[in-house]
């Protein structure tokens, strides 16, 4: 089957969806926030899930007592950019959370057009890492998107490049920022996660290996 042909779509967010590279995230903005004297935890980073870098430090920069000139802002993204960069270096195909890549077969063999829209800078070197470009019709390429998730241009850019409706597109999200693009973009959306996080989402599930193509045609009414 080719993406042209398909007449709908699901459209995966990378980090916690397809692999754990949500926790590397984490990891390095808790080495920022220390340096910087800022609490933060597990559910502080939850709100930073799905938005973009410049956005996340800022967020975390808000809650210091110090203030930053620009110059020092940059370096300190440069800096958790390394950092992680160099936590997602020795990523390998088995790091693909369990269930991933039958998952994606399965939608596959139904004729649905596979797209990834993730606001990470850094996605396409994941998905090499982790071998799934080839498993993908289209992955947006996140220094085009203007808006970061909450916004839906990142999942409206994924399916008109799929040339897919929005109505006929299934999003699946880990963050409730990405929850809430996905439905402004008009999609059923698929939460990853905890129903106290993404209670918005159309249904939730614990791990992205247990969803099923039933689920989704169902979603698009299909089922
Ligand atoms: P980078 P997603 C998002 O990716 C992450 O959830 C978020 O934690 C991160 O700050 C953002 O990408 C930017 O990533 O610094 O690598 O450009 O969830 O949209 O796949
Ligand atoms: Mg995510």
């Amino acid at each position: 089957m080719s993406a042209s042909s398909a007449q709908k779509a699901v459209i995966f967010d990378l980090d916690g969806v397809l692999t754990d590279t949500a926790h590397y995230h984490f990891l390095a903005w808790k080495h920022i926030a220390e340096q910087v004297g800022v609490h933060f935890d597990e559910e502080s980073n939850e709100q930073l899930k799905g938005i973009d870098r410049l956005n996340s430090l800022k967020f975390i920069l808000d809650q210091s007592e110090q203030r930053f000139s620009e110059q020092e802002f940059l370096a300190l993204a440069e800096q958790k950019n390394k950092h992680y960069q160099s936590l997602i270096s020795n990523m390998k195909p088995q790091d693909v959370f369990p269930g991933v890549r039958d998952l994606l077969a399965s939608l596959r063999s139904d004729d649905f057009a596979l797209g990834v829209a993730s606001v990470s800078k850094n996605a396409l070197f994941v998905l090499d890492k982790i071998a799934l470009i080839k498993d993908f019709d289209f992955v947006a390429d996140a220094a085009k998107i203007k808006n970061t998730k909450p916004h839906p241009e990142i999942f409206l850019t994924v399916a008109q490049a799929l040339s897919i409706a929005p109505e006929s597109c299934v999003g699946i999200e880990d963050a409730s920022a990405g929850v809430t693009a996905i439905k402004a973009a008009n999609m059923p959306a698929i939460g990853v996660g905890s129903a106290e996080q993404l209670g918005h989402a159309d249904e939730i599930v614990a791990k992205t290996g247990d969803i099923t193509l039933g689920q989704i045609l169902r979603l698009l009414n299909q089922l």
